[in-house]
């Protein structure tokens, strides 16, 4: 590692992120556990759901043309489940495939390296209704998924993530009730399911590098970031201690008894082969049945670990443990309401690598905001700008830092469907307009070329 980078160095991936509920629209696939959980009155802001959401499944030529043209080497999106198995069945239908050839192929063509996410929510309502995460043998319908697409897409696609956050899946899905599937269960069961998908992305990991050993492997989780309130030693062991003790002292963790938010909980048994012990003690009777040898599969190699980052705690040494320092009157937040702390980008990647050694690549970091085009038809989104800017600065001190960084991927490239809050909030680099499709780069998209143009180079000059 070159000890004082004059950027992000190379290969680097510059891009943005997507999922497919989020964006392809119904046409063409089967009725997936979104579809269902939109339906259930009260759940989605004003009744909204992914039917039409960004028609990307009709206009993707003309969104490949608009990445190209917002200078990304890189694109990272999922495959639908519902649409490769549209009947539930975990036989892939060849059309489903068909339509991610060809993504795949015009990406290449601009210049663009796909990184695919197995798996970004949206399963087939049918294998919902077989179990979904609650029966075991969804681990293998996930991985029989991955070969499929994995075995079709050989040689051109090299870059692949298991899946996206199971902490929202599970915990949203299956304990609050939030997402889909909307059912909020025992802790038991929770747990139960969350301990198939660990088993589902490391069985996932075996089928994509059984399809090709050239491919690289990661996954993409969230987790609590706890920023240390000042650098004394106290407070950074204190904000350590908060992003992975599972013991009911814990501040991030007190009002969530459940692994929702822990980072150890799902990425110890990723990376190191066994849950965390404190979680394990607190969890008591509730701890899932681990048959032998799920702790191997579950613990697989992988090449890089997605983070995912948007926020933080301010956390400080307190007479008792770690605490929460309270945000001030006014602190700003995103449209979501979520707090801007750029600093969660240089501690994030710091406390992640540190416990588990591996490079690091941002699956996905942004702002949700409610820009619209101006008079002239540009969208000046500067607090997005600035926004990144702060947070880029963070993440290039990181790596200037020693840090083994690999990748920036932007959430998202477009405007799109934000689960339960509907399309109230954006979070693209591209405005999408929902009444015409029309897109439009905002300044934000152009302001983020300059920055891939020349590899990050002014986040490691000095001022
Ligand atoms: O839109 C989501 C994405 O699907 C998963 N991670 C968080 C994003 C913003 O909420």
């Amino acid at each position: 590692m070159n000890p004082s980078p004059k950027n992000f160095g190379a290969p680097f991936a510059w891009g943005a992120a997507t999922s497919p509920y989020q964006i392809e629209g119904k046409e063409g696939r089967g009725p997936s556990v979104w579809d269902a959980f939109c339906e259930m009155p009260g759940k989605v802001f004003g009744g909204h759901n992914g039917a039409v959401a960004c028609e990307h499944f009709s206009r993707w030529r003309e969104d490949v043309g608009c990445f190209r043209a917002a200078g990304w080497n890189a694109y990272r999106f999922g495959i639908s489940w519902s649409r490769v198995c549209p009947d539930g069945s975990p036989m892939p239908d060849q059309r489903g495939l068909d339509y991610y050839d060809r993504l795949v192929d015009a990406l290449l063509e601009a210049g663009i390296e796909p990184w695919i996410t197995v798996y970004h929510w949206d399963m087939p309502l049918e294998m919902h209704r077989r179990g979904g995460w609650l029966n075991r043998d969804c681990a293998d319908w996930m991985a029989e998924l991955a070969s499929a697409v994995a075995g079709r897409l050989a040689g051109r696609v090299r870059k692949w993530f298991t899946m996206n956050e199971p902490q929202c899946f599970i915990g949203l899905g299956y304990y609050r009730g939030v997402h889909a599937p909307g059912v909020s269960l025992d802790l038991g069961s929770v747990l139960a399911a969350g301990h198939h998908a660990l088993l589902g992305h490391g069985m996932t990991v075996s089928a994509l590098r059984a399809a090709d050993a050239q491919n690289q492997v990661g996954w993409a989780p969230s987790g609590v970031i706890a920023i240390p309130a000042t650098t004394d030693p106290a407070d950074v062991e204190a904000a350590r201690e908060a992003c992975f003790n599972m013991s009911g002292d814990n501040p991030l963790g007190r009002n969530e008894p459940n692994p929702l938010w822990a980072n150890s909980w799902w990425s110890d048994p990723v990376f190191l082969g066994h849950y965390p012990e404190d979680a394990l003690q607190r969890f008591g009777a509730a701890v899932p049945a681990i048959r032998t040898h799920d702790m191997e599969t579950i613990r697989q190699p992988l090449d890089f670990n997605g983070a995912i980052i948007y926020t933080g705690s301010v956390v400080r040494a307190g007479h008792h443990g770690p605490e929460v320092v309270p945000l001030p009157d006014g602190f700003p937040v995103s449209s979501l309401g979520w707090p801007v702390f750029p600093e969660s980008m240089y501690w994030g990647p710091k406390f992640l690598s540190e416990r588990y050694p591996c490079p690091i690549v941002i699956a996905e970091n942004g702002v949700a905001l409610r820009e619209w085009p101006d008079v002239q038809g540009g969208v000046a989104d500067s607090a997005r700008i600035d926004f990144l800017h702060r947070y880029l600065s963070e993440f290039a001190k990181w790596r200037a830092g020693g840090g083994d960084a690999r990748g920036y991927f932007h959430w998202s490239a477009m405007d799109n469907f934000e689960w339960s809050e509907g399309y109230k909030d954006r979070f693209g680099l591209i405005h999408v307009d929902f009444q015409t499709q029309k897109r439009t780069l905002k300044q934000s998209a152009h302001w983020f070329a300059e920055v891939i143009r020349e590899n990050g180079a002014r986040f490691f000059r000095t001022p």
